[in-house]
């Protein structure tokens, strides 16, 4: 008897131990996850992955930059959960308990920036053709995990994940959004905090406006007077400031690590008072201007008929071209109100020669179409679309920011506190209901090169200020930029939208609460 109960018992602990082992990982659905912008194709299989203390992050061995990805998604994960990954390079294909990132080849529609992204019970795999599809991959992943895990300090939280695979790629090369840092300045860390939220949205350009007429804000060491007297003021008379020539490298190396290429723009041969007021000689009549700390535009101009204006501007673009390691140097070119067009014109051509030959490509405002355009050259198309469709006639390359629906300085509605409005009133539908390429008859899908959401700064004086304008709205553009059209529908996104607001809470964003985001009664659980 006493022997059939110790068989017994036996049987009884292994039984136990064969339960425990498969205990079931929740069952989750990765089709309800809220992914923006949307990805290419979801497949999900209905169960979940669990990211624990004891997770690796193992990267294909070969690539510095793999593993610098590796170490960002650490850097990304490590607040909220509190686990210090082990990040490592390996040459096998590890089986349980790692998120793998590897570069393999993918078909040619994936491009740089594309990725697939495997969720197992066992294992997160995520492949792509280049680190900057991992970085990518990266940010969908974030969006699998509880959304604590955005947090800053550590959550009693566990980390399941929806197990199946994403395949996903963009629809536009150039998906970017532009800081106005003249009108107001903004220091390196709202900069890189920008650069960070962005990142979220696989936003891959930051645009700078780093010169207007009322603050020059990057170091030129040739000129030294155009920050030391021209960045010393901004609008309503405040201090000001501009970027250390080391700070914008610091600037352009942290955008880099996340795959977001920096513009530098110098706005000529208008919205150049700072520059006029710093240096004499730029003036026609010679005598410098008064600093500038108002909003009204398009009265100034460089003197377009004497030969020190080309070598102040080769002497900038030089500088610029020399710490910007991306292909593009913007040279503005908008409201250019007091220069008779054909100065604009020859000046243009001369600017675009200068651009050219320290090795750039040229973009300016929609205006530059009037000049002689050359190969590569790309307008950005904001105001005119006759001014594009002219570009698009020249060969040109377009990348679409109309102000009625792009400009992330326009009011969301009559009662929004800080913005302008004369372009339009921009509430999130209106941000996110249109198609690049149904905009203007003649501007195409080859045409364009991407969109990209500028914020003009005249009302706008800190970080919280910012991210109020910019945030929800940027998510539709980025959502625009990237998910492809047929993908695309206005209620499906708000409702993702709307649960994705829960996230940018525990991120900290000051964003905009729009009414039409709020739950309707019947909606309420
Ligand atoms: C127009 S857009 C401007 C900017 C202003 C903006 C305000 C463009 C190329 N020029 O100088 O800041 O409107 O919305």
């Amino acid at each position: 008897m006493s022997q059939f109960k110790h068989i017994f018992s036996l049987l009884l602990v292994t039984a136990f131990i064969f339960l425990s082992s498969c205990k079931k990982n929740p069952r989750m659905d990765l089709l309800g996850t809220v992914l923006l912008p949307k990805p290419v194709s979801v497949i999900a299989s209905g169960s979940s992955f669990e990211l624990n203390n004891s997770t690796k992050i193992l990267v294909k061995a070969e690539s510095e930059s793999l593993l610098k990805a590796g170490q960002y998604l650490a850097g990304l994960l490590k607040p909220a959960t509190g686990f210090d990954f082990e990040v490592s390079q390996t040459s096998e294909i590890p089986n349980s308990n790692s998120i793998y990132l590897s570069i393999s080849e993918l078909d040619s529609e994936f491009g740089n920036e594309g990725y697939i992204l495997n969720i197992s019970e066992k294992n997160v795999t995520l492949s792509a053709n280049d680190p900057a599809g991992i970085i990518r991959g990266i940010q969908t992943l974030r969006q699998v995990m509880p959304k604590e895990i955005e947090a800053s300090s550590k959550q009693q939280v566990s980390w399941f994940m929806a197990t199946g695979e994403i395949r996903d790629y963009p629809l536009y090369e150039y998906r970017g959004s532009m800081l106005d840092v003249s009108r107001h300045f903004f220091g390196v860390e709202d900069v890189k905090r920008l650069i960070d939220l962005l990142s979220a949205y696989k936003i891959n350009v930051l645009h700078l406006h780093l010169s207007d007429d009322q603050g020059w804000r990057i170091e030129i060491k040739s000129w030294p007077n155009l920050t030391a007297h021209g960045g010393s003021t901004q609008v309503g008379g405040g201090k000001g400031g501009f970027y250390s020539q080391e700070e914008y490298k610091d600037i352009v190396q942290y955008a880099a690590e996340r795959y977001i290429t920096i513009i530098p723009e110098i706005d000529l041969p208008g919205h150049t008072n700072a520059a006029l007021a710093s240096y004499p000689e730029l003036n026609c009549n010679g005598i410098a201007t008064e600093l500038y700390m108002g909003t009204s535009v398009g009265f100034s101009t460089l003197c377009t008929d004497k030969e020190i204006t080309y070598e102040f501007v080769d002497d900038v673009i030089r500088e610029l071209a020399e710490m910007t390691p991306g292909p593009y140097i913007h040279i503005g070119g908008d409201e250019s109100h007091v220069t008779p067009l054909d100065d604009y014109i020859s000046f243009i051509n001369r600017v675009q020669d200068i651009v050219i030959s320290h090795g750039k490509m040229m973009i300016g405002w929609d205006e530059i179409a009037h000049a002689a355009l050359k190969k590569n050259a790309i307008v950005q198309f904001w105001a005119k679309a006759e001014n594009a469709k002219k570009g698009v006639e020249k060969n040109a390359r377009v990348i679409i920011s109309p102000a009625n629906r792009t400009y992330l300085d326009m009011k969301y509605d009559s009662l929004t506190r800080i913005g302008l409005s004369w372009a339009a009133f921009i509430e999130l539908d209106s941000a996110y209901i249109w198609k690049p390429h149904k905009l203007v008859e003649g501007i195409n899908k080859e045409n364009i090169l991407g969109i990209e959401s500028p914020l003009w700064s005249e009302t706008v004086v800190d970080m919280e200020d910012i991210e109020y304008l910019v945030f929800p709205r940027i998510i539709g553009h980025a959502e625009i930029g990237w998910t492809p059209d047929s993908q695309r529908d206005w209620n499906d996104y708000k409702s993702r939208l709307k649960k994705h607001t829960e996230r940018l809470k525990i991120m900290g964003v000051n964003y905009y609460d729009s009414k039409l985001l709020a739950t309707e009664e019947s909606e309420k659980e």
